[in-house]
C-alpha cells in the first residue's frame, strides 16, 4: 500500500557516517545491550536543579578569577588527563547518561545513545588537540635571539548551550574551554539542566577544580545576560539562535574594559541540490535522515530539499512512501525514528508555521502518529512550495520544504548562498565534477555530497558555519581550541652581556 520505494535500512547507519565509532541504535536492537539501555531510561530520575540567583553571579565570577591562575598553570598533560578520566567515566556511565538524556530532553533512545558517544569524542579529541597543538614552541628567528610561543587560557569563559545536545554541545564548549586553561560558568539551557549538572559532577570527580567550573542554571535573559555582561568575563562561546548571538555580541560590545571574544555556533536555512543524476533512493534516505531525525531539531537539519524537474515526481512520491514508514512517537524506544519536540512552546510555534504552510502549499506527505507521551510530537511532514522565498523560516523541527528546479545548478547554489546562513549543505549527483564546483560555490561550513547531511563526528566532519551561522572556528575541528587562548610571544636576547642563560633554560 506504501507508494514508491520500502525505505532502506539506512545506508550510512543511524547518524552520519558515525557507525565507526558510535554504537548505533540500529545495531543495538539485536544486543544484549538493549535491555541495558532501555531499563536505564525506565530508572532515570530527571533531578531538579536549583536556579543561580542573580545577585550571586558576581561572586561565582570573582570565584573562578580567582580560580583561574592555578587552573591556568596546571600543567597542559595533567588537563588533557582530566578529560580522558571524565570520557573513560562518561563511558562508564553510557546507560545512565542516555536514559537521563531521554527523560530531560525527550530525544529518542537512539539520538541519545549517539548523543553520549559525541560527548565522549569530543573529551578524548580535545585532550589530544590540547597536548599535540597548544604546548609552548620555539619560533625560527636570527641569531643572538630566542622567540617562544605560549599559549594560554584567556581567563573566565562563559558556556551558553542550547537544549537539543544537552550533553553533547554542553560538554564540548565546556571542556575546550577548560582544557585550554580557562575557568568556566557553564549555562545550559534552562530546559535541560539536569543533566548539565550531571555531567559538571563527573569532570569535578574526573579533577577539575571545584573553582575552575560551576555551574549557573537559569533564564538566558536574566542569568545569561549577567554572566555576559560581568566585567570578568574574558570569552563567551555560545550555541543557539542567530539573534541571541547577535544581542551576546551587542552586549559584549557595549562593555567598558577589554574587547572580549564570541564563539558562536547559530542556526541554518540548510538546502540539499539534488540534480537529474542524483540516485533517487539515496536521496530519500539522506533526505529523511535529515530533515526528521531529531524531530529535526537540528541546527544542521535540512530545510529546504530543490530537486530537478526531471526526477522531482518520483523523488516526491517516494519521500511520501517514506514518510508513511517513520515510526513517529515514544522516544523511550529504541525502535522510534522521531520523537516528540522539546516544549509546549515549540510545539505551538511548530504547529502554528504548519497551518499556515497547509493554506499555501502542497502538502506531499505526513507521517503517522504513535504513542505521544508528552503531547508535544509533530507528525513529520513534506510540503511542496513554489520558490525558495516561500518557505518557513520559523520551523525548528520536522518540516520539510520542497521546490522543484530546472536550468543551471550553479544559479540554485547562488539563491542559496543569498539566504545569508551557512551551515550544512547536501548535493545528490553522479557527476563528480559538478559536486567539487558546487561546493566551492556555495559559502557553507558543511558541504555534504551523496549522503545525509547531519551527524557530523568530531574529528572526521569539523562542524560549524559561516554568515548568519556563526563566527567558526568549528567544534571538534583542529582550530577550536586556539580561539579559546591567548597567545604571547617571547623573545629574548641571546647575545646581551650578563647572564641570559637562566633565563633561557626557564623558557624551554
Ligand atoms: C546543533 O544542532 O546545534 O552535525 C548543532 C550535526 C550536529 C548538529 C549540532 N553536530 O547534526
Amino acid at each position: 500500500a506504501v507508494p514508491g520505494l520500502p525505505l532502506p535500512v539506512a545506508l550510512y547507519g543511524f547518524d552520519g557516517t558515525s557507525g565507526r565509532r558510535n554504537p548505533q541504535g540500529a545495531d543495538l536492537a539485536v544486543t544484549a545491550e538493549r535491555a541495558v539501555y532501555e531499563q536505564a531510561v525506565d530508572a532515570a530520575v530527571v533531578e531538579s536543579v536549583p536556579e543561580a540567583p542573580v545577585g550571586g553571579i558576581a561572586a561565582t565570577m570573582t570565584r573562578l578569577h580567582g580560580g583561574f591562575t592555578a587552573w591556568n598553570a596546571t600543567p597542559l598533560a595533567d588537563r588533557a588527563a582530566v578529560l580522558r578520566r571524565a570520557a573513560d567515566a562518561l563511558e562508564q556511565r553510557q546507560p545512565e547518561f542516555c536514559g537521563l538524556l531521554v527523560r530531560e530532553a525527550h530525544k529518542t533512545l537512539g539520538d541519545c545513545i549517539s548523543e553520549v558517544r559525541e560527548a565522549i569524542d569530543f573529551c578524548r579529541y580535545y585532550a589530544d588537540q590540547a597536548e599535540a597543538t597548544l604546548a609552548s614552541r620555539a619560533l625560527p628567528g636570527p641569531t643572538g635571539e630566542s622567540n617562544t610561543l605560549h599559549l594560554h587560557g584567556r581567563g573566565v569563559f562563559v558556556c551558553i548551550s542550547p537544549w537539543n545536545f544537552p550533553l553533547a554541545i554542553f560538554a564540548g564548549q565546556v571542556v575546550a574551554a577548560l582544557v585550554a586553561g580557562n575557568t568556566v560558568a557553564a549555562k545550559p539551557a534552562e530546559q535541560t539542566p539536569a543533566v548539565a549538572a550531571r555531567f559538571v559532577a563527573l569532570l569535578h570527580e574526573a579533577g577539575v577544580p571545584a573553582d575552575a567550573l560551576v555551574l549557573q542554571h537559569g533564564e538566558g535573559h536574566t542569568v545569561g545576560a549577567a554572566l555576559v555582561a560581568h566585567p570578568l568575563v574574558a570569552g563567551v562561546c555560545f550555541t543557539g539562535s542567530t539573534a541571541v548571538a547577535k544581542a551576546i555580541n551587542r552586549a559584549l560590545a557595549a562593555k567598558d574594559g577589554p574587547i572580549v571574544p564570541l564563539i558562536a555556533e547559530t542556526g541554518g536555512i540548510n538546502a540539499m541540490v539534488v540534480d537529474s543524476t542524483a540516485l533517487p533512493e539515496q536521496v530519500v534516505d539522506a533526505v529523511v535522515q535529515s530533515a526528521f531525525r531529531s524531530a529535526g531539531q537540528r541546527c544542521s537539519a535540512l530545510r529546504l530539499l530543490c530537486v530537478h524537474e526531471g526526477i522531482a515526481d518520483g523523488v516526491i512520491e517516494m519521500i511520501a512512501g517514506a514518510l508513511q514508514e517513520l515510526s513517529v512517537g515514544d522516544p523511550s524506544q529504541l525502535s522510534t525514528d522521531v520523537g516528540p519536540v522539546i516544549d509546549a512552546e515549540a510545539h505551538a510555534n511548530i504547529a502554528r508555521e504548519v497551518t499556515r504552510l497547509e493554506g499555501s502549499a502542497r502538502v506531499i506527505g505526513r507521517a503517522p502518529v504513535g504513542l505521544d507521551v508528552t503531547g508535544h510530537v509533530i507528525a513529520p511532514v513534506a510540503f511542496e512550495v513554489a520558490k525558495v522565498s516561500d518557505l518557513s523560516a520559523e520551523i525548528f523541527g520536522p518540516v520539510l520544504h520542497v521546490v522543484r528546479w530546472s536550468g543551471d545548478a550553479d544559479a540554485v547554489i547562488r539563491e542559496v548562498n543569498q539566504l545569508g546562513y551557512g551551515l550544512t549543505l547536501g548535493l545528490q549527483t553522479r557527476i563528480d565534477s559538478r559536486a567539487l564546483r558546487l561546493a566551492a560555490e556555495a559559502r557553507i561550513g558543511n558541504v555534504y555530497v551523496n549522503r545525509n547531511m547531519i551527524g557530523a563526528v568530531v574529528g572526521v566532519q569539523p562542524f560549524g558555519g559561516e554568515g548568519l551561522s556563526g563566527t567558526g572556528p568549528k567544534a571538534g575541528g583542529p582550530h577550536y581550541l586556539f580561539r579559546f587562548c591567548a597567545e604571547q610571544t617571547v623573545t629574548i636576547n641571546t647575545a646581551a652581556a650578563g647572564g641570559n642563560a637562566a633565563l633561557l633554560a626557564g623558557t624551554s
